[in-house]
């Protein structure tokens, strides 16, 4: 723990700006004297029960009638004595209230502190203190769900079971090994299913940490093509708003243009762009050379082609510069012809118009075919967060696809042992007790003040 750990902290943790209520938070060993100082009742206060009180100031003058809640240590979010003041929503009540708590000796919380508190507490572990953080900063409801999902802490118990697991097997490893006359070695096929099992339960957990963090930074898609294909069309009936100009000039747009949708709870920042053409005045080539870059960005890249149309030499060098990259081609206008688009016949690609339902369905749909094989998130599972899992969880999979080939090769026992034993090793990086301060750094540092 740092310095400043036995102060007793204070923090308005609900969001800046007027409200009905809002909720000034106290935790630390002071709290019960801050309590008695500036909160005066009917009765005292009792553990987590609302009780209606006045909340005065140092001199014990009347600042607002609040709720005030107490919690004991250990039973609150922090593990520490805690007081919850739910006062009137102005923020120059809150503001006096934060005032006069600091004046009887709190400190003003750094953010993600309480957070940081329960976690050095026990209150949470590391992969839960995460979560928090992700919850804070949740854009669409998927994401909350999944961050959730994680603050029950399932995660941590799959690791642990999965640890447990390789202990066991390499205890029974170990006799043999150390033995060859008198243990007999456990038999192999048997050691052969178990490394193959967990192999596969830890590639779940990385894949469904793959889903969870698509679900929370979002997929990005570049919306390019040749000028008047109808990109700002797209991105306009795709947010169902008019957000970016249309007109039948070509180089209408000149700036990117981004917008966030969601796709089964995924955040899909669409990116409308300047058409693409050789011969440009100098604005438009700025706007061009924004293109390019808002194209090497993104992950996915959404071609707009006018399908009625023959298909220009600029659409031609675009489909071969995104040939190799994950990509979606459109042949627009469909309602005025698909001449061009049948010219280029291309299987994959979407045929219609952007003025059609169907159309954008198909759209949608081939935005999460790309990027999550359309199949539906399930985000009631637990699932890695932090870059630390990841590499552990990394780290194990390698050790036990080595382990795997060497027992499948009949090799010496003791070289898939050394494998197993890499990946129990790396696998004790998950949880909190082996979290290097940077690591843990840099999960509070995300919170705001008052977490
Ligand atoms: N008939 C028809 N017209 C369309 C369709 N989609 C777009 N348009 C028209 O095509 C013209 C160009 O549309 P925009 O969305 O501005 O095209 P853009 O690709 O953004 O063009 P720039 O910004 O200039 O690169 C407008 O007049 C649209 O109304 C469509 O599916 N059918
Ligand atoms: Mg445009």
């Amino acid at each position: 723990m740092d310095n400043g750990e036995r102060d007793t902290i204070a923090a308005i943790a609900t969001p800046p700006g007027k409200g009905a209520i809002a909720i000034v938070r106290v935790s630390g060993p002071a709290t019960e004297a801050l309590a008695v100082r500036l909160v005066r009742g009917k009765a005292p206060l009792r553990a987590r029960v609302a009780t209606y009180v006045t909340v005065c100031d140092e001199t014990g003058r009347r600042l607002d009638r609040a709720l005030a809640i107490r919690f004991t240590a250990p039973e609150s979010y922090t593990g520490e004595e805690m007081l919850e003041l739910h006062t009137h929503g102005s923020p120059i009540v809150t503001r006096e209230v934060m005032r006069a708590l600091l004046a009887c000796g709190a400190r003003l919380a750094q953010p993600g502190e309480f957070t940081r508190r329960a976690f050095f507490n026990g209150k949470m572990d590391l992969h839960a203190a995460a979560s928090v953080a992700d919850l804070v900063e949740a854009e669409t409801t998927a994401a909350a769900r999944a961050a959730q999902a994680n603050l029950a802490g399932g995660l941590t118990h799959e690791v642990e079971a999965i640890r447990d697991a390789l202990r066991e097997a390499l205890e029974r490893l170990a006799g043999a090994i150390d033995f060859p006359d008198e243990v007999p070695e456990p038999p192999r096929p048997q050691l052969h299913a178990l490394v193959s099992e967990l192999w596969a339960r830890l590639q779940r957990l990385r894949r469904d940490g793959e889903r969870g963090r698509l679900v929370r930074e979002g997929l990005s898609v570049a919306i390019v093509g040749p000028p008047n294909a109808g990109k700002s069309s797209l991105l306009n009936a795709l947010l169902g708003s008019d957000r970016a100009i249309v007109s039948d000039v070509p180089g209408t747009t000149r700036d990117t243009i981004e917008e966030t949708i969601a796709i089964d709870g995924v955040p899909v920042r669409l990116v409308d762009t300047a058409g693409i053409r050789a011969h440009a005045d100098r604005l438009e080539g700025a706007g061009i050379e924004r293109t390019a870059r808002a194209l090497a960005t993104a992950r996915v890249a959404l071609l707009v082609l006018d399908g009625s149309a023959l298909v220009v030499a600029e659409a031609r060098s675009l489909l071969a510069r995104t040939r190799d990259r994950e990509r979606i081609v459109f042949f627009n206008k469909a309602d005025l012809g698909s001449d061009g688009a049948r010219a280029c016949a291309m299987p994959d690609a979407i045929v219609g118009s952007v003025y059609d339902a169907e159309t954008l369905t198909s759209l949608r749909g081939a935005i999460a075919q790309v990027g999550w094989d359309g199949e539906a998130l399930d985000l009631s599972r637990p699932h890695l967060a932090a870059l630390h899992e990841f590499d552990a969880v990394n780290g194990a999979i390698e050790a036990l696809a080595t382990a795997e080939t060497s027992l499948r090769r009949g090799e010496p026992l003791d070289f898939a042992a050394g494998e197993l034993q890499r990946g129990f090793s790396v696998l004790g990086h998950f949880s909190g007790a082996e979290g290097a301060e940077a690591i843990i750094g840099g999960i509070f540092s995300r919170f705001c003040i008052g977490k």
